[in-house]
C-alpha cells in the first residue's frame, strides 16, 4: 500500500490577484520558502514532498497518522498565512492513492475539518513503497557542444516521455533537478524501468540509468533507489560492464 498526501494552497487564485500585478518575484519566493517549509516538516517523519506545478505538492506519507499530518498544519500556520489544504488517499498502485485523495477533496470527505484535511488514512498499517531514481548518463558530455537551453528543451521532453509511460503504469513521475526524476512506482518498477530505458533509447536517443529502491517509508525507499544509482556507477567506474538497473529492498 502506497499513501499520499496531496497538498494545496487554498485560495491562492484569489490571494494572488490582491498583490497587484507586480506580484511574480513575490509569488515566486512564497512558492520556494513555503516548498523548504514543507519538505523540511515532512522528510522529519521519513516522508519526502515532490513538487507539482510549485502551488501543490504530492507527499509520500507511508506510516504517517492524521495526527502527524494535524502536527504538520500546526507549524505551517505559524510561518504563513496562506493555508495548505491536504488530501489523503492509500491504495495498491501511487496512481489509485492519487485517486483516492481527490475523491476525498471532492467529496469534502474530512478527516479533519479545523485543520482542512480530507481523505483516508491508512497510517501504521501495512506500508511498502518503491521509488525508481532515473539519471541520465553522462550529461556533462553533451555539454560539451549542446548550449543550457537546448539541454532543458531534451530533459524536458524526456520527463513529458517518462510521465505518459508511467501513468499507463499507474506510477507517478517527478522531476528533481539537473537531469534526475523520480517515479512513484508499482510493484513491478524493474520490468517497467527496463521497457522505459529501451523507449527512451530508441525515441530520444538518450540512455538512462535507473536505481530503484523498496521500503516502509519514502525516505527510506529514495534513500535505497539512490543507493542503487549510485552502484551502477560504481560498477561503470571500475571498468565493468555496467546495468542499466540495479535494485534494493528493506524487506
Ligand atoms: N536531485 C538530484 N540531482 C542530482 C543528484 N545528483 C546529481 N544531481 C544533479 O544532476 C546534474 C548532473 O550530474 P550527474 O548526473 O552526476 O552528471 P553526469 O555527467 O550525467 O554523470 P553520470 O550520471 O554519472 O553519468 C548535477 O549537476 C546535479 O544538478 C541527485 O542525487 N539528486
Ligand atoms: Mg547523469
Amino acid at each position: 500500500m502506497v499513501q499520499l498526501t496531496i497538498l494545496k494552497i487554498a485560495k491562492y487564485g484569489p490571494w494572488t490577484l490582491s498583490l497587484g500585478s507586480d506580484r511574480e518575484h513575490q509569488l515566486q519566493m512564497l512558492q520556494a520558502s513555503l516548498y523548504k517549509d514543507v519538505q523540511k516538516l515532512f522528510s522529519e517523519k521519513n516522508s519526502l514532498v515532490f513538487l507539482n506545478r510549485a502551488d501543490e505538492f504530492f507527499a509520500i506519507t507511508n506510516g504517517l497518522t492524521l495526527d502527524d499530518h494535524v502536527e504538520i498544519q500546526k507549524e505551517l500556520a505559524k510561518n504563513f498565512d496562506l493555508k495548505l489544504s491536504m488530501s489523503i488517499g492509500f491504495a495498491k498502485t501511487p496512481f489509485e492513492a492519487n485517486l483516492k485523495a481527490h475523491e476525498g477533496k471532492k467529496t469534502e470527505n474530512f478527516l479533519n475539518k479545523e485543520h482542512n484535511i480530507y481523505g483516508f488514512v491508512n497510517g501504521k498499517s501495512e506500508q511498502k513503497v518503491t521509488i525508481i531514481h532515473f539519471d541520465v548518463e553522462n550529461l556533462t558530455s553533451k555539454r560539451q557542444n549542446t548550449s543550457p537551453f537546448e539541454i532543458s528543451s531534451m530533459i524536458f521532453k524526456l520527463y513529458s516521455k517518462m510521465a505518459e509511460f508511467f501513468l499507463g503504469k499507474n506510477s507517478l513521475t517527478f522531476f528533481m533537478g539537473g537531469d534526475n526524476f523520480m517515479v512513484v512506482s508499482d510493484e513491478s518498477a524493474s520490468k517497467h524501468a527496463k521497457e522505459f530505458i529501451a523507449l527512451a533509447k530508441k525515441d530520444l536517443g538518450v540512455t538512462l540509468n535507473g536505481g530503484i529502491g523498496t521500503g516502509k517509508t519514502a525516505r527510506e525507499a529514495v534513500k535505497l533507489a539512490t543507493k542503487s544509482l549510485d552502484t551502477i556507477r560504481q560498477i561503470r567506474d571500475s571498468g565493468k560492464e555496467k546495468p542499466e538497473i540495479y535494485e534494493l529492498s528493506c524487506f
